[in-house]
């Protein structure tokens, strides 16, 4: 059974009825969210022939299959501006999920409540929670977006060279980027000259197209780049990656979003 279903918000549903007996489901979305759905990602030639199916206001539909009864994907997202939730925030944009935000103070300290904890014993965001399952860990809830919602194309399937290198550089900025600055200004600079050279001029990170691997990066740039007073073009290919990034839709979104409610990160 093919598991991999788009799940996104919709105003409402009509079903039109034809003379010669069949029926078409006229699906309605919030045209403020989203624009135009035909130039949402996870508008499909499904929906348009009709193979998609719809409950409590949102829509399901299942690449290559009929509607396989499931009624909602929901999704809650703790997350704390500008710190590493921001990855899952952007890909949560970039896929047009549908999700419930609940952001968390660190200056409140409600990463340390019984609450959190019992949700995330490790006292960190991100966390999604699937339909009360909690999953943290910034690389895996990109992998679980990236597969969940596969029309925002977050991730090939078809290629698993590819593949592999994505996780491969989510291993790498899990591990050696994200604690780098922590380990004094002269290790960071080393360690963002090495992600610099192996970005190169690339577009994007791996296999020549955008990825969530491309976020996870971003990411750490973002939140770094002021700290590790670079010299002029001391890291000209992450400077060149974060502008694309910054020219994304999703990315922006999300800037707004986090920008409005306020940053609590150490300096
Ligand atoms: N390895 C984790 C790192 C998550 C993490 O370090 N989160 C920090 C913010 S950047 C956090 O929630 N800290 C809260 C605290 O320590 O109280 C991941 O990739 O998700």
């Amino acid at each position: 059974m093919n598991r991999q279903s788009t799940c996104f918000d919709i105003s409402f549903v009509q079903r039109r009825h034809f003379a010669h007996g069949k029926s078409r489901l006229v699906l309605h979305f919030p045209l403020r969210a989203m624009g135009d759905p035909r130039r949402h990602p996870a508008w499909t030639e499904e929906v348009e022939r009709g193979r998609a199916s719809f409950g409590q206001g949102r829509v399901i539909m299942t690449a290559g299959r009929t509607f396989q009864g499931k009624d909602s994907c929901m999704l809650t997202f703790y997350f704390s501006p500008g710190s590493s939730s921001m990855a899952p925030h952007i890909a949560l944009h970039e896929c047009g999920a549908a999700f419930e935000a609940k952001p968390v103070s660190f200056g409140k300290k409600e990463t340390r409540t019984p609450a959190f904890l019992a949700i995330n014993p490790a006292g960190k965001v991100p966390v999604l929670l699937i339909e009360g399952r909690a999953l943290t860990e910034v690389a895996g809830i990109l992998f679980y977006l990236a597969r969940s919602y596969p029309a925002a194309g977050l991730l090939p399937s078809d290629d698993v060279e590819s593949e592999a290198e994505i996780i491969s550089w989510m291993s790498y900025i899990a591990s050696t980027i994200h604690p780098a600055r922590r380990q004094g200004l002269e290790h960071a600079r080393e360690v963002y000259a090495v992600a610099d050279r192996r970005l190169g001029k690339a577009e994007w990170a791996a296999g020549g197209r955008y990825s969530i691997a491309d976020i996870h990066l971003f990411r750490l740039y973002w939140r770094f780049r002021a700290s590790l007073e670079p010299k002029p073009g001391e890291f000209p290919n992450l400077e060149a990656h974060y502008a694309r990034m910054m020219a994304r839709p999703a990315v922006k979104k999300t800037c707004e979003i986090e920008t409005a409610i306020g940053y609590e990160l150490p300096k």
